[in-house]
């Protein structure tokens, strides 16, 4: 049965609503109980992944050998007999791309700030021996401080001989693909990389592919001849960048080394691109250890090799869910609770009698109470928040605690906070270089934070990037303050009213440049036309409405559409006018509609929300659109017609 596959999950984390789904997993927000930090929980089901199993365990072996601040971290793996479970650095600004197609593009300036994080990342996986072979912005998100980490090992490859043996798979999203690779000819993962980062940063400042067709032999053809517009906005640098990426003969090609030190990433900046990892593997905090041996009763010693494992075990999750806690200026605490139930009927009659949660291998063959309502549809089970139906929370809602944390550390405010000097050199010292001789620059000496000028998005040039930016570099610019990083808000009380409260994230938008403002039309757009402040912080919402409250209350968010229409339902109305019109099937619960297309052999192809919502400032009515499955780039252009389809 279906919670058997969930026992071990719901020992250690709340699972919350859906955020992803891809070919054969789906992705769901979880909190992590002991620590209460946010991750992603990918779910796979083992009987459905038939000839992707190894994806997966490519994809799992690959980041077990991964620690970079620019790359997903991977904190704890349970495998049941029918479920993999991936539990994962939760990234709250989603998907890069998303981020691209909310602003049409990037001005040169943004897409330099990432394409940074890109090369340093990719520099880094290369030389730990991997290439990626995935790159795209669908792989690449956006965490709580404007950061990017880059997801989806599944298609990497770590040849044996090394970075430089050649490799025949063909893998990768075909728009991405190098022309040696979809020729079908040897090739050096690494070359392929840099082919797919020059379509990449083409795809930031343009907001389109430089190679696109809908068929995909033109493609083919279009990618192997090489070929592309220069729009009129490209700087001669950029253009220079991006031939220097996009060689068909791969060795031609830039290498990434190069890329460190292209004038056009040190534009601005006044370092190379820093590749080394700022949180080596293996690295061992001592606050973490002393917080672990404190709430488990082991000494130290004993904690310290418990830890040193790497199992990837609960043991893993909780070390490196506290030092995830502390790099964001949070307390290295565990949530210290007692558990009071609810006096919910329900719970009660099919729950047995009240149960203590025990955390660390206690609660055997109980689940902990968990928020939400519970759906076994689709042999899983889905958390669901009370948007959609209040009378089916009801049902299913067995399982209701509060937690009484005596723990007020969580409630600590956010600051920046800066690593000691002691553990800084620690991590800098402990920094797994390549085996044989490293290609790239030696780790750049540690600059202290308070010496540093954080790039933040601007009125002015609409710059984003980490308030809490660690890096050594400084950028050319006039620092300006910082606007408000609101953290998570970890008060010390749980209560059930959090079932109805999703952790809904607003990354508010920029101003625009007036030519992007002037330019009418684009869907996508219409929110940066409507608002006038800069914003980059992302905040909870309060509480999530429930359907009969009407639409629930967002902030503008870059993936908010805002409308002229005043009345949701008129809005709701036109959407389902203009759904069918357009061949696409949806579910109404409430205010949202669960869309998706279908193939003519009746293949889900493409699965995305689109939710009727009440924006503030302006006071408006917005839709909030998210993908959850489905190429990228064919989305972006359905969306855009349903709702330049609209008469709104
Ligand atoms: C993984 C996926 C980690 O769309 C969202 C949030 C999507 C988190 C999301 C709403 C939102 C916010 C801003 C703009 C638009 N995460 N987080 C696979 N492998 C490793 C990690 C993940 C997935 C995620 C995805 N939030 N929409």
């Amino acid at each position: 049965m279906a919670v058997d596959d969930y026992k071990e999950l719901l020992k250690h984390y709340e699972l919350h609503e859906t955020i992803g789904a891809g070919g054969f997993a789906k992705v769901k927000l979880a909190t992590h109980l002991l620590t209460g930090e946010k991750v992603a929980i990918k779910i796979m089901d083992k009987e459905s992944l038939g000839d992707d199993l190894p994806r997966v365990k490519t994809e799992i072996d690959a980041m077990k050998n991964l620690s970079h601040q620019h790359v997903c971290r991977l904190y704890h793996v349970i495998e049941t007999p029918k479920k993999i479970f991936m539990i994962l650095e939760y990234c709250p600004g989603g998907e890069l791309f998303d981020y691209i197609i909310a602003k049409d593009r990037l001005t040169e300036e943004e897409a330099r700030v990432f394409f940074r994080q890109i090369v340093s990342a990719v520099a880094y996986i290369h030389s730990q021996g991997y290439a990626h072979r995935d790159l795209k912005p669908e792989n690449l998100l956006i965490d709580e401080d404007q950061n990017l980490k880059l997801i989806d090992f599944g298609l990497c490859a770590k040849p044996k001989g090394g970075m430089d043996y050649h490799l025949m798979t063909c893998c990768g999203s075909p728009a991405y693909a190098a022309p040696e690779l979809i020729q079908g000819k040897a090739y050096i993962g690494s070359e392929a990389d840099i082919w797919s980062m020059g379509v990449l940063m083409y795809a930031l400042m343009c907001g389109y592919l430089p190679f696109d067709d809908d068929n995909v032999m033109v493609l083919y053809k279009r990618i192997m001849r090489g070929k592309y517009d220069i729009p009129r906005w490209l700087s001669p640098g950029s253009v220079l960048l991006l031939s220097q990426m996009l060689q068909v003969d791969p060795k031609k090609r830039l290498s990434v080394k190069h890329l460190l030190n292209h004038p056009w990433l040190l534009q601005g900046y006044n370092c190379p691109v820093e590749w080394y990892s700022k949180w080596p593997l293996g690295y061992m905090d001592e606050d973490c250890i002393t917080e672990m041996s404190v709430y488990f009763k082991r000494s130290k010693p004993s904690m310290s090799n418990l830890i040193s494992e790497w199992n990837y075990d609960h043991t893993t999750a909780n070390y490196l869910l506290l030092q995830a806690k502390k790099s964001r200026g949070k307390a290295v605490r565990f949530i210290r609770s007692s558990v009071i139930l609810e006096p919910s009927a329900s719970s009660f009659k099919e729950h047995g009698s009240r149960q203590k949660l025990d955390f660390e291998g206690g609660n055997q063959g109980e689940l902990p109470y968990v928020f939400g309502s519970m759906d076994f549809s689709d042999d899983e089970l889905f958390y669901e928040d009370c948007t959609y139906s209040t009378t089916e929370q009801d049902k299913f809602s067995r399982y209701r605690y509060e937690l009484h944390s005596v723990d007020s550390a969580t409630a600590t405010p956010i600051k920046s906070v800066m690593p000691t000097k002691k553990s800084e050199d620690k991590e800098n010292s402990g920094s797994k270089l390549p085996k044989n001789e490293s290609p790239f620059l030696p780790p750049a000496p540690w600059t202290p934070y308070s010496k540093k000028k954080g790039i933040l998005t601007t009125p002015n040039n609409n710059v984003l990037a980490s308030a809490k930016d660690k890096s050594c570099c400084t950028k050319d610019t006039p620092n300006k303050k910082p606007v408000l990083v609101n953290d998570d808000i970890t008060t010390g009380v749980i209560s059930p009213e959090r079932r109805c409260r999703s952790v809904e994230l607003d990354l508010n938008q920029a101003h625009l440049d007036s030519a992007q403002k002037k330019k009418g039309g684009k869907v996508f757009g219409s929110l940066e036309r409507g608002l006038d402040k800069v914003i980059t912080m992302l905040t909870p919402s309060k509480r999530k409405a429930c359907a009969r409250d009407g639409p629930r209350k967002l902030r503008a968010h870059y993936n908010v559409t805002t409308t002229t229409l005043l009345n949701p339902d008129h809005i709701l109305n036109e959407l389902t006018r203009v759904l069918p019109l357009k061949n696409v099937d949806y579910v109404q619960k409430g205010y949202i509609l669960k869309c998706k297309t279908q193939s003519d052999f009746g293949k889900v192809t493409m699965q995305f929300e689109l939710e009727v919502c009440q924006v503030n400032k302006p006071d408006v009515v917005g839709i909030r659109r998210q993908r959850l499955k489905g190429d990228a780039w064919v989305y972006k252009r359905l969306v855009e017609d349903i709702l330049s389809s609209c008469r709104m």
